[in-house]
């Protein structure tokens, strides 16, 4: 499918850089077939057929679920696993205590040995890949070598791949090369390696999105994170929606959430009928490219072109439009399966399990029907509530930054940081209970910093300072804020309905951006008065929304000791400005 092959089996428009690793990356792992990816239509279903054809790939049923398949993965082969995940700096410290840190030549060893040979009887797949709108300057290109026809059919969902993006590589003469084989599925033989400085990744021995289709964690945060700090721009962990109000503006907020924290909900959000007039538009639901604008604003663009979003809870309810998105033409991924041959998850009313995520007849004492990371991969032009702006090459202007975590008790429903320096500290003190997105134990509360404990490919400590420095580049800068949308009560119910009523609480973000709303300064910053924030006509009482919107001095000396301790883990690299924003903190709260 490639155009005009020359005898490498490259397309003309490949770059020599790109021939020649290719050539290199075959002599080493030794595939029995080259295939050049296009991005083409007919080669993403040729890659389909092919997948049925040798059972890795189920078809849905075709009259309710035209163009969807289902993926059953290996069982040990769920979730990212963050314990195997490396990165690896000529110094130790330049990884931070925040990454796993193998030096380079040890790693490049390991997988030598890995990689020698480990495609013969495969077809190896080279995918060229471009994040961001082809014709963006935010955007940054890749090639990934892959021995798995799933990644690559996950890869032409998830990116801007093929000729395009070979074009723009060659015009670029830069790009991440990531390596990525199946092996065996071995969990002994699997690791996900970073090398930042020469813009590398491999990847051995698992087939799972976060770990295996290298555009998304592995080089849209992992790497871009380095190369934004050299840069001067920055790759976050973020949704990025449009709120637009009933005069039709529309406001992009970009918002950091742990993984399966709500951010493909919050992105895609419905308006309730309370809000007559407003409308959402998304134009990312995991990733965002924060880069400093022309004009003095900070812009944004998603570096993916689709979602790889958790399945499980996913109804007419919670994600309307996810739902009707995911019944054509969407890759599943360890989802159950009716009688009928339909997709089954826990959260759907309808319908009832036959078999489960590993294909076996559905038993409750198995377990779930789906597994809780099971998974949807779908082109985000399926999104009913996808931005126009989504392709635009100078991307979005960002009116506010938000971070949030999973919090049982403590943070507000939302609060505004006084500054950028004090937003930075919100950031980096961020906690939240872990999801069934990596492997490990769920519901353990963990310091997640701007929500990229398990993306960021540098030292925290750096990291922060990169943060900080932000005001230097950018003159008219976004508010930052805090959402919680987890509390609960003594008996564990959830105290905020959270979903589409959340429009509420970002409607209250965008009007005190605009200086409209009306904020009380706490401690720890500003929270809606009583009357600023709408809770019209919801099931709440005044002492829910009291607790909703209470800062516990008392309990908040305590986290902002424990952010202290976290902070100065960070020794010599963490920046004096932040260890001076605690030390506000802190007396402010006495
Ligand atoms: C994801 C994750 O898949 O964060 O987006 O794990
Ligand atoms: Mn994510």
């Amino acid at each position: 499918m490639a155009t005009a092959p020359d005898r490498s089996g490259a397309p003309a428009h490949a770059s020599e850089s790109v021939r020649h690793w290719v050539l290199e990356v075959a002599a080493r792992t030794r595939p029995d077939h080259v295939h050049w990816c296009d991005g083409s239509e007919a080669e993403y279903r040729h890659l389909l057929r092919g997948m049925q054809a040798d059972g890795s790939l189920l078809q849905l049923n075709p009259d309710r679920f035209p163009g969807c398949w289902l993926h059953r993965s290996n069982p040990s082969d769920v979730a990212r696993v963050e314990h195997l995940t490396f990165v690896c700096t000529e110094q130790r410290e330049d990884a931070g205590q925040n990454n796993h840190w193998m030096a380079p030549a040890e790693a490049r060893r390991k997988m030598d040995a890995l990689f020698a040979g480990c495609m013969r009887g495969r077809t190896m797949y080279v995918i060229p890949y471009c994040m961001g709108p082809v014709d963006s300057p935010y955007s940054r290109c890749g090639v990934e070598i892959t021995d798995s026809a799933y990644v690559a059919a996950n890869m032409k969902l998830m990116t801007r791949m093929g000729a395009a993006a070979l074009a723009r590589i060659a015009k670029d003469g830069k790009f991440v090369k990531g390596l990525h084989s199946i092996g065996q599925l071995d969990p002994e033989r699997r690791f996900i390696m970073h090398f930042p400085e020469s813009l590398e990744i491999q990847s051995f021995g698992s087939g799972y999105g976060g770990n295996a289709l290298l555009g998304k964690k592995c080089h849209a945060l992992r790497i871009a994170s380095w190369q934004a700090r050299d840069e001067g721009w920055l790759a976050e962990h973020m949704l990025i929606v449009g709120v637009q109000n009933p005069e039709g503006e529309i406001h992009y907020l970009a918002c950091a959430f742990p993984s399966a924290c709500g951010k493909t909900n919050l992105a895609m959000l419905i308006p309730p009928a309370s809000m007559p007039g407003w409308k959402i538009w998304t134009v990312g639901d995991d990733i965002a490219w924060l880069h400093p604008g022309p004009d003095g604003r900070l812009w944004a663009i998603n570096p993916e072109a689709g979602y790889f979003g958790v399945v499980p809870g996913t109804n007419e309810k919670t994600n309307r439009h996810a739902y009707e998105m995911i019944r054509h033409d969407t890759i599943f991924t360890n989802v159950g399966l009716t009688r009928d041959h339909e997709p089954w998850w826990e959260g759907l009313d309808a319908g009832k399990p036959a078999y489960d995520w590993q294909g076996r007849p559905y038993d409750p004492a198995n377990g779930p029907a789906a597994h809780p990371n099971s998974r949807f991969t779908v082109s985000a032009k399926q999104n009913p509530s996808y931005s126009p702006q989504a392709d635009a090459a100078a991307g979005v202007p960002i009116t506010a930054l938000v971070f949030g975590g999973r919090r049982r008790s403590l943070a507000p429903l939302v609060y505004q940081a006084r500054d950028w320096a004090h937003g930075v500290l919100v950031g980096a003190g961020m906690a939240s209970e872990t999801t069934a997105a990596a492997s490990g134990d769920v519901g353990i509360v963990r310091r997640d910093p701007m929500a990229m404990k398990p993306f960021a490919g540098y030292n925290f400590g750096d990291y922060w300072a990169h943060w900080l420095a932000m005001p230097g580049r950018v003159k008219k800068l976004p508010g930052i804020f805090h959402v919680n949308w987890f509390r609960r009560d003594a008996q564990g119910r959830f105290l905020w309905p959270g979903y589409g009523e959340n429009l509420r609480v970002l409607a209250w973000i965008v009007e005190r951006c605009h200086g409209k709303a009306a904020g009380l300064d706490t401690p720890i910053g500003a929270v809606p008065t009583r009357d600023a924030l709408d809770f019209a006509g919801l099931d709440i009482d005044e002492a829910t929304i009291a607790e909703l919107l209470a800062v516990d001095r008392a309990a908040w000396r305590q986290e902002a000791d424990e952010i202290g301790q976290y902070l100065e883990s960070y020794g010599a690299r963490l920046p004096a400005a932040l260890r001076e924003q605690v030390t506000r903190l802190k007396s402010r709260l006495t």
